[in-house]
């Protein structure tokens, strides 16, 4: 599953085996979700881009920061340093103020246009040594200032500050992005990624599917074992979602007790299979805090198997409409639209 990081969610969910012969989904406590998606922001190395029209100094840095944890890439103007961020998405950049063509003032202006680039860190690495030089950088957004010749300690130290910068920034945007109880994707992400997948399946032509998940009686479950019990459960759900879904798929919590999963590239065909799965799942499984009382969901799901053009809110609102159909015919099961789809409207019952 697309989720925000590797590995599993905390549960409350006392008897693994009782969820469809799956393995433990003990896993991780309900903190490390958050811990997860920071990890996953350091598998790989950072980029730093240098944009030096010196090829002694491209040389130099090579040799130099060699040993970091960081790839080094270079461009020879301004121009082609321009069109490298684009493709490379550098973690930060070390810029010359210096070059024939575009000037480093103009670079670190463009790049600070940009809503794409403006967070980008850029340390000036300047044979330009006058306080109004590093006054107009500064101004212009830049983090830090290097005068040339540069002392390569000093250097390091300053990228790996920039870099541990950058690193905290990523971390930060990605936080604003997960729900705080579950580890998944929260309301926002979904919103935007929503957006995305219907416009990209209908200028490709794709298959597309959309779910609504909800909690059947949950106020009732809260009312009855407390909010804290309601709180696992919902844990727990995500757990499921982390253990069935496929990479691909993209678990939000939506709000409340009701969860929304982007299925690209899924006809719904095979997104019934998929959530039926997690429907089958769920009501297997036997929970720590009120082993008598198992939890059930309904399911509203919409897909395409391509070629249609509806947009994402009123995408949305027919797969609400299957969720209500679902919940009306009596909770526990799959009410299934198929846009441009043969037939009525399916409504799968539980078991
Ligand atoms: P239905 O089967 O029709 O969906 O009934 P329901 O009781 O699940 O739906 P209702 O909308 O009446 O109640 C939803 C409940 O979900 C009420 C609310 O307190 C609870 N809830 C929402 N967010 C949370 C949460 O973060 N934790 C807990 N424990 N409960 C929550
Ligand atoms: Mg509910
Ligand atoms: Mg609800």
């Amino acid at each position: 599953m697309a989720a925000p990081g590797a590995g599993t969610l905390g549960s409350g969910l006392s008897e693994p085996g009782a969820v469809a012969g799956d393995a433990s989904l003990n896993g991780l406590e309900q903190d490390d979700s958050m811990t997860i998606a920071a990890a996953h922001l350091s598998d790989t190395k950072p980029r730093v881009l240098v944009i030096d029209d010196s090829k002694d100094v491209h040389r130099l840095l090579k040799a130099r920061l060699r040993n970091e944890q960081l790839d080094l890439s270079h461009a020879e103007s301004g121009a082609a340093g321009l069109e490298a961020v684009q493709q490379e998405a550098p973690a930060i950049v070390l810029l010359d103020l210096d070059m024939p063509g575009m000037d480093g003032f103009e670079v670190l202006r463009r790049l600070k246009d940009d809503a794409a680039t403006i967070h980008l860190p850029v340390i000036v690495l300047s044979g330009l040594h006058s306080s109004q030089d590093k006054v107009t950088a500064f101004d212009l957004g830049a983090v830090d200032y290097i005068t040339k010749p540069f002392d390569l300690t000093e250097l390091r130290v300053r990228v790996r500050s920039a870099l541990r910068m950058h690193g905290l920034l990523q971390m930060l945007a990605q936080r604003a992005q997960l729900d705080g109880l579950t580890g998944l994707w929260n309301r926002a992400y979904f919103d935007q990624r929503w957006g995305e997948e219907v416009a990209s399946c209908q200028r490709h032509d794709r298959p597309l599917s959309l779910a609504f998940f909800d909690a059947d009686h949950f106020k009732s479950l809260n009312d009855t074992y407390g909010h804290p019990a309601g709180d696992q459960v919902l844990i727990g759900i995500a757990q499921i979602f982390q253990r069935v879904l496929r990479q691909t798929d993209i678990a939000c919590r939506y709000g409340g007790e009701e969860f929304a999963i982007i299925m690209p590239e899924t006809e719904p065909d095979e997104a019934v299979k998929v959530c039926e799965r997690v429907r089958d799942t769920l009501e297997n499984v036997c929970w720590e805090r009120h082993p008598e009382r198992g939890v059930t969901c309904s399911i509203g799901l919409c897909g395409s198997n391509g070629s249609v053009s509806v947009d994402a809110a009123a995408w949305l609102q027919a797969t609400d409409e299957q969720l209500y159909k679902a919940k009306q015919g009596g909770r526990n099961r799959i009410a299934v639209h198929q846009f441009g789809g043969p037939g009525k409207p399916k409504l799968k019952k539980a078991g």
